[in-house]
């Protein structure tokens, strides 16, 4: 096998090694990235983890999860040798060369015979790696690549779309400093997404000063500690969202002077909420009507209010809807630029594409929001003889036939394709139906970084540095972009060498050589990542290389933000404040502030032409008034439950950890039913039950409890994922969920999945 391992990758681990030295870096398992300190042994294992106290956002803060990364890191999921598919359907070893090549060929074939447009690029799921995506995309937009999406497209479309229309671009709540935390089907106690969440939601429900709402059909961790708990009856939200706001309407509880000053549009909807028969509306979501008038009010009368809306919305129906509801209530409460407050921020990479619609899909003809086709209508991208049809497809940090919904489709899906390359740590389950694998290092054997940079009025970005050479065999996702995009010819080799040789005598050489080539050749601009990783990127310290992107990005947002960047003690303007930046960003290996804002400044951040809060938005005032007044009907006799699939549990991290024993409790990830229904139907806590679902069934473990609500029921994330045992054999631990979830099932504005709200029944295993 040692022929088959990449030389360069084996470079010499970094020496002398002390295994009592504390390395930063971050965790990788949830969108907060807290900063932690690791040891690792001489053999390469994590013996010690600890928040980073020096760390500007996270100080010192981490949950259970990231105690046990060493699962992720030396799991025996890891991959150490690319894989090709051989006909008869096995995969066996290939070397890179070869398997760079070939790809490189069968890329260059179907653009050649079909066009570019029909290759798809699906990736930048993880939650810790995003300098790859960037490479990525950069080597499919090279090959003529047009389409792509990313998980982002099965959870927050619809909420990107509203917030872009609203104030041109992603907003974020000031929990830290609020009066009033509304949390709408999200549980930040278990899935975080505000920094030291559990810190924060303590010290709100321990001030008799502040307030928590919660909508959420179960007593989450987070509803156990709220006030104002309004356990909705599954999939009602767009009813009691409408009846929260119209009791704010309808009591004069609005704040009419902002409204007057900085909303357009608003005598639409506030009409319509002027209407809303509240006690109706609480009767359908089954939350009693003076609690609802109770927590508006609250609301209302705060000194300042925000909000998180998440999955339990995101995924459930009407979810463009409920998105565009819940921004009404800190709109007409005034709760907009201020502290405690829903704030506008900056940002490195605008991740959210500024929630604009970029055309339609080429098959389904779906809306394409923040650049990404949604995930749900993928599978009929491809299964189908339209001409327009997707011929291969690039999926890399991202696993989409366990993530996505419908399983079965999507294999038929991959299989149906002509050239399918999956670039992971592991032979996921997407992995099995592609032509070739490819092994990247993980994220602590490669420079690495995220783009959720979403804070405000302080924003942070951190650059890790490797903490381990890679493991044999790997390669990082950039050198395999670029191998790529070598061997397929796009790029002549001269054009990377004079680029080289620029970057040798400066950077204000390199930007003029670098600005000169791409006007001479255009894929050099389309593949930029690329060609600056292959010509800056050996020129920076430590061996920054897979960095480089940096450098466009620091100069592409100085001007945008300089205020906030010379605020947060980055100095200069111009071209030399983008090269400071730059360089405190590389720096950044525990964190650094880059930019700082006072919370007046969100209002330079809003980007509607008239600087206003738009909330004039016709499709959701449609929408609104073709909505039923009976509540949601998607039960029946055959499927009376609403299963929720997918809940966020203290040991579930996407499909990031495949590793059974990471769990400490809750191994196979119970099923979770009320009391009420596990008597009814006869179950006891040993019992095996079998889900069936209008796509599939299951059997899972069962935990009866109270903090489900009769009819709602719940499986956790992340499970279902194939892990080999000691001896090499191959097991699966718990429900894999999209194996009972619909493509069809989806919203009807952003084509995001209806997770929250599978129909269901259940009987004994
Ligand atoms: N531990 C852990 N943390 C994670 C992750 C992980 O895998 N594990 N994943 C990360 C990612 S990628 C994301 S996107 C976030 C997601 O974070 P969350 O959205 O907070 O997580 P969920 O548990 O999926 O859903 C939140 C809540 O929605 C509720 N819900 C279900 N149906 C409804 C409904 O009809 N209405 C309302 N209002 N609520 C409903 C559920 O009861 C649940 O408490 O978590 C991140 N953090
Ligand atoms: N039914 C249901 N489905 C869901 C959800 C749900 O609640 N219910 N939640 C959804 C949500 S919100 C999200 S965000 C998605 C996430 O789903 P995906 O976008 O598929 O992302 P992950 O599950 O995190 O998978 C990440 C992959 O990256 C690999 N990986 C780890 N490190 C690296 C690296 O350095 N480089 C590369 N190339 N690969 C690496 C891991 O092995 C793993 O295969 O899941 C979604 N799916
Ligand atoms: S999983 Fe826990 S430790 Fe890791 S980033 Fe998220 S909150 Fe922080
Ligand atoms: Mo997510």
């Amino acid at each position: 096998m040692t022929d088959l391992i990449d030389t360069e990758a084996t470079v010499a681990p970094h020496s002398p090694h002390d295994p009592d030295q504390w390395h930063p870096t971050a965790c990788i398992l949830c969108e907060n990235n807290c900063g932690v300190e690791i040891k690792v042994s001489e053999t390469g294992r994590f013996t010690r983890i600890r928040g980073d106290k020096a760390h500007p956002e996270s100080k010192g803060y981490t949950c259970e999860k990231a105690l046990r990364l060493d699962h992720y890191q030396n799991g025996r999921h890891r991959l150490t040798t690319p894989m090709k598919r051989m006909p008869d359907g096995t995969h066996q070893p290939i070397d890179w060369d070869t398997a760079l090549q070939e790809i490189a060929d069968r890329f260059l074939a179907v653009r050649n015979n079909h066009g570019g447009e029909k290759i798809f690029y699906y990736g930048g799921g993880g939650q810790g790696n995003h300098l790859n995506p960037p490479h990525g995309i950069a080597l499919h937009r090279a090959f003529g690549g047009k389409y792509r999406s990313g998980a982002l497209a099965q959870e927050k479309t619809g909420e990107f779309w509203i917030d872009g229309q609203m104030v041109g671009g992603h907003t974020t709540g000031d929990f830290h400093h609020t009066e009033v935390a509304i949390f709408v089907g999200k549980n930040p106690y278990q899935s975080h997404g505000i920094a030291e969440a559990r810190r924060v939601l303590k010290a709100i429900a321990n001030d008799e000063n502040r307030s928590m709402v919660v909508i959420d059909p179960r007593v989450s961790e987070t509803a156990a500690l709220a006030d104002y708990h309004l356990q909705v009856r599954p999939g009602t939200d767009a009813w009691c969202l409408q009846a929260l706001v119209g009791t704010i309407v309808q009591e004069g509880l609005t704040d009419d002077s902002f409204i007057r000053d900085h909303v357009t549009g608003a005598a639409g909807p506030l009409g319509r909420f002027a209407v809303v028969p509240v006690q109706k509306y609480a009767d359908i979501c089954g939350v009693p009507e003076e609690q609802i008038r109770a927590a508006a009010r609250r609301i209302a009368t705060a000194k300042s209010a925000c909000i998180y809306e998440d999955l339990g919305i995101q995924m459930g129906i009407n979810s463009t809807l409920c998105s565009y509801l819940n921004k009404m209530l800190w709109v007409l409460t005034g709760n907009f630029a201020k502290e405690g407050g829903q704030n506008r921020h900056t940002h490195l990479i605008d991740i959210t594409g500024g929630g604009r619609q970029s055309g339609v899909s080429p098959v389904t003809g779906e809306r394409i929001i923040a650049g990404l086709v949604p995930c749900n209508a993928i599978p009929a991208e491809i299964l189908t003889d339209h001409p327009e049809r997707f011929r291969a497809m690039i999926i890399e940090a991202s696993n989409p036939v366990s993530s996505l919904a419908d399983t079965a489709r999507w294999i038929e899906a991959l299989e149906a394709l002509d050239t399918v390359v999956v670039i992971d740590v592991a032979m996921t389950e997407s992995a099995r139906h592609a032509d070739y694998v490819l092994p990247v290092s993980s994220q602590y054997e490669k420079w690495e970084a995220t783009f959720f940079t979403g804070e405000f009025p302080q924003n942070t970005f951190q650059l890790r540095k490797p903490l381990l050479p890679p493991a044999p065999g790997t390669i990082s996702e950039p050198e395999i972009h670029t191998r790529i995009l070598k061997a397929a010819g796009l790029i002549p080799e001269q054009t990377f060498e004079e680029l080289r040789a620029a970057a040798e005598l400066g950077r204000a050489e390199f930007a003029g050589a670098f600005f000169e080539a791409a006007a001479k050749d255009p894929t050099v601009g389309a593949a930029a990542q690329i060609v600056l990783y292959d010509t800056l990127g050996p020129t920076l310290p430590d061996g920054a290389q897979n960095a480089a992107l940096l450098w466009a990005i620091a100069h592409r947002v100085a001007p945008k933000f300089s205020a906030a960047i010379n605020r947060a003690g980055i100095e200069g303007e111009g071209l030399e404040l983008g090269e400071n930046l730059f360089e405190a960003l590389l720096s950044s290996q525990r964190g650094v502030v880059f930019t700082l804002d006072d919370y007046e400044n969100s209002w330079d951040y809003v980007s509607t032409p008239d600087g206003k809060i738009n909330i004039d938005l016709p499709e959701m005032l449609e929408l609104l008034d073709a909505l039923s007044t009976e509540g949601p009907t998607l039960t029946s006799d055959e499927f009376p439950f609403i299963l929720a699939a997918g809940e966020r549990r203290s040991f579930t991290a996407n499909a990031i950890m495949r590793d059974p024993d990471w769990r400490k409790r809750d191994r196979s990830g119970a099923l979770r039913i009320s009391p009420t229904d596990a008597t009814r139907l006869g179950f006891n806590e040993d019992s095996r039950v079998k889900i069936t679902t209008p796509s599939g069934e299951a059997v899972s473990d069962i935990e009866i409890t109270e903090i489900m609500q009769p009819g709602n029921i719940s499986i956790p994330n992340g499970l279902g994922l194939d892990y080999p045992d000691e001896t090499g054999e191959h097991m699966i631990t718990g429900v894999a969920p999209n194996r009972l979830t619909d493509e069809n099932h989806r919203d009807e504005f952003a084509g995001t999945p209806f997770h929250k709200h599978v129909p269901a029944r259940l009987e004994l295993a």
